[in-house]
């Protein structure tokens, strides 16, 4: 297609090689990343993922040889050859990633006679596509990432499409496509780690070595050639070079780390009293409660049912007063009737998708006959950015936006429905995997501006990027205990694609809960950054209450954990703002080197220093749990156990398995009925003695003036020999007026003789197998002498 190289010339950071038969280019976006390009649609790069690319001016070496042309940065050694073939080698000469060279074999399947089969089909294999990259296989290579497939954590041997979809039937492990696109995975190798993101927001078709053992290949029929290639000595670099590209999950306010509940639908207004009194009854923490579609009048998006919230302001300022924030959905399907305001303003600004003459296309969806707003025209991004004011204005809290794939009743969007495209026009091949993207990026700018706090938003549809916008959750999943098992891959997945801040609706959304399914699933929810027990109309109620008193208890249990490790969560969120890194991970990202847990899925890592291993099987009451390289205590029993190998855990219906990293400092809140419940003058920090440092990170809580320096760190520094163990408190930096009194110190399987805190003696506690102190919230060194 490219024809041979026939000349180059540099322009800044970017060479462009023309070939016979058209131009390629290849970026130096930064040592380790290398952006491969080429026109078929736009000139530039038209992005939606990457709003900023942050081009870093460095050195480079161009020559060339015989046969290809050589790029040399700080990091890496770029051959291109003819035919615009790419292969990417580290400075010790080892090919990373190269371009396969012959031609794609698709695979061969027996003959079949099409009449017999029709019930039985498989998936045919992805003929030729315009464009097409097709890499070697080396041999091991694992692939992670791609958003929120389902099946396992490891992707290699399937294959995938790009095209946000709402499917409605049971989601299961051949679903090539679900609600969100994010073409970008990582490859591992015995040696290597690198990630390719395709940055195509057309249909993008993914075989991660399906089709043939040699090769795999991503691609699509129209959108430009366009990839990264993110290089790192480890996963985790590689996941910051992609999130350096497409953004960070930003902080968010503190209270939406709370428990939230939520069906479909709590109304009228007494129903959602009753709801939030059953908390309070029962003693479980709860922040949010969330409205579904039938708060609306007539599923009229930005209005109000009077019959069944008479005074929508009233109600949910009390509620507020009574701890309680308050989440509606909002869908983008707006409905067709002369008078709606809505509708009469897009329709008078022409802010609707049209068909191809212009006439305002019309699908059916809750309303009835809705039309689509055109997010991809930035004035009618605007005007739903102004419109969150209506319901910021009623005193709801956030924002949770569906059905943005976009869905519709009446059979799909044809393709050749028109939209703004950003003014260079376009159909919806074009828009559609980025219309739940540019609805929550609408959505995010309009609350920011209107309430000077960071947006709590949720979306269903999304691509690459809108986690700079949005909270994600993995739409309608069932009661499975099958779906209970896949959420874990799928969130670790969605994590390393730069979606921090995900969950699952815990207990299933179809299909009625059972009593043993909803205690295992909050053992699980409970470590997913959105933590929301969600469920569909016509299942039975699964509120922490709805079973009988055990699994209530399971419940209050495990709601109450996460609140204790709120400020570790917090913590986490902070600094993924500064790495990209999620909250909840494969244990591949850190310990990637040992093979044993390339392909553990029913594990993960809550942060860096909690390991989890959930039951995620009816009737079991043991686990076989796998520790990591190091030393780990359980977290129930404080034993200690060596790592690098696999134990059996005993785990009653009431226990998760839950593992400590020795030398670990973490932060717990005490009891609250919700964030914010108390003013927290003690923090107590949870001491796994060993080797460590830690940052505790302090703020509002809500708004953007950490971003202006308004903040608290408080620095820790362990560090352990025979007879003391030492840890050094710092405070670098104080901007924030809030700060803490004192600290409680747990210090958990030590024997001691003496504390000091500043050469002084303090008193402590002895409590079974822990040492409690209280000091100062100061700096200064407590050291303990051992026994
Ligand atoms: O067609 O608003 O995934 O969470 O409860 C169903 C009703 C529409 C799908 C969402 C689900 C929500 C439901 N919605």
């Amino acid at each position: 297609m490219f024809g041979k190289i026939i000349s180059y010339e540099i322009d800044s950071n970017k060479i462009n090689i023309k070939f016979e038969d058209k131009i390629g280019s290849i970026e130096i976006i930064t040592p380790d990343i290398i952006n491969i390009f080429s026109s078929f649609r736009y000139e530039d790069h038209f992005s939606r993922a990457i709003e900023d690319l942050k081009t870093i001016e460095c050195n480079f070496d161009i020559k060339r040889e015989n046969d290809y042309l050589e790029v040399v940065t700080d990091k890496l050694i770029v051959k291109i050859y003819d035919n615009f073939k790419v292969d990417f080698y580290n400075k010790d000469l080892e090919l990373l990633c190269g371009d396969y060279r012959g031609e794609r074999k698709p695979l061969v399947r027996c003959e079949y006679n099409l009449a017999s089969i029709e019930d039985h089909k498989v998936e045919e294999s992805t003929d030729e596509l315009n464009i097409q990259v097709i890499k070697k296989l080396k041999g091991d290579e694992k692939f992670y990432g791609l958003g929120d497939k389902t099946g396992y954590l490891n992707k290699r041997g399937y294959e995938y499409e790009m095209w946000n979809t709402d499917e409605p039937m049971p989601h299961v492990e051949s679903f090539k496509a679900l609600y969100k696109s994010i073409p970008f995975f990582i490859a591992l190798t015995e040696n290597n780690t690198f990630g390719i993101f395709f940055d195509n927001n057309f249909k993008t078709h993914f075989d991660m070595g399906k089709e043939n053992e040699e090769y795999y290949y991503f691609g699509s029929n129209d959108g430009n050639l366009d990839y990264y290639f993110i290089n790192g000595n480890n996963m985790m670099d590689v996941v910051g070079g992609y999130t350096y590209l497409t953004g960070k999950t930003p902080l968010p306010q503190m209270w939406t780390l709370g428990y939230q509940q939520s069906r479909w639908s709590y109304y009228p207004e007494s129903r959602v009293k009753e709801i939030a009194e059953g908390f309070r009854k029962n003693d479980i923490p709860c922040d949010v409660i969330h409205l579904d579609i039938d708060y609306m009048e007539k599923y009229k998006v930005f209005t109000w049912d009077k019959e069944k919230f008479s005074d929508p302001n009233k109600f949910l300022s009390d509620f507020k007063d009574d701890g309680f924030k308050v989440v509606t959905i909002i869908d983008p399907g707006v409905k067709k009737e002369k008078g709606y305001d809505i509708y009469e303003e897009g329709m008078r600004n022409r802010y609707f998708a049209t068909d191809k003459d212009g006439i305002t296309y019309v699908n059916k969806v809750w309303p009835g006959d809705a039309v689509y707003p055109d997010f991809s025209n930035s004035k009618a991004r605007t005007w739903w950015a102004e419109n969150q004011k209506i319901m910021m204005d009623a005193g709801v809290s956030g924002i949770w936006n569906d059905m943005n794939e976009p869905a519709s009743f009446n059979g799909p969007l044809p393709d050749d429905v028109q939209f703004n495209n950003e003014g260079r026009g376009g159909d919806h091949t074009e828009i559609h995997n980025i219309y739940g993207h540019l609805m929550s990026k609408a959505t995010y700018e309009g609350i920011k501006k209107i309430t000077n706090k960071r947006p709590f938003v949720i979306t269903r549809a999304c691509y690459a990027g809108s986690q700079k916008y949005s909270t994600v959750w993995t739409g309608d999943n069932q009661s499975f205990w099958e779906h209970l098992r896949m959420s874990i891959p799928m969130l670790c997945n969605l994590g390393l694609s730069g979606f921090s801040f995900s969950g699952v609706d815990v207990g299933g959304f179809s299909a009625d809960c059972t009593k043993e399914l909803l205690s295992r699933w909050v053992q699980v929810g409970c470590f997913s950054t959105l933590f929301r027990n969600h469920s569909s109309m016509p299942t039975r109620d699964q509120e922490p209450w709805a079973f009988d008193e055990q699994t209530l208890n399971i419940n209050r249990k495990y709601i109450k954990l996460r609140y204790k490790l709120i400020p570790y969560l917090y913590d986490t969120l902070w600094q993924g703002e500064t790495t990209g890194l999620p909250v909840m991970r494969p244990l591949v990202l850190h310990y990637s080197n040992d093979k044993n847990v390339h392909e553990i899925n029913d594990e993960f890592l809550f942060g860096e220093n909690i390991l989890v291993s959930p039951v995620v099987e009816q009737g079991k009451r043991t686990k076989e749990v796998y520790l990591p390289n190091g030393v780990w205590i359980d977290y129930w029993t404080k034993e200690e156990i060596i790592g690098g190998k696999s134990i059996l855990r005993e785990a009653p219906l009431d226990l998760c398995p839950m593992y400590i990293k020795k030398g670990s400092i973490i932060p717990n809140y005490p009891e609250q009925r919700y964030i914010g419940d108390k003013q927290i003058k003690e923090l107590t920090f949870d001491v796994y003695p060993g080797e460590a440092e830690y940052i505790h990170y302090v703020d509002d809580g809500e708004t953007f003036e950490y971003k202006d320096g308004k903040y608290n760190l408080y620095q820790f520094n362990m560090t352990e020999n025979e007879d003391k163990l030492n840890i050094e408190i710092k405070t670098p930096y104080l901007e924030y007026e809030n700060k803490y009194d004192t600290f409680k110190i747990i210090l958990n399987n030590l024997d001691i003789n003496k504390v000091k805190f500043n050469n002084m003696d303090v008193e402590y506690k002895e409590n079974n197998k822990s040492i409690q102190v209280i000091i100062p919230a100061i700096q200064g060194i407590l050291s303990i002498k051992k026994k």
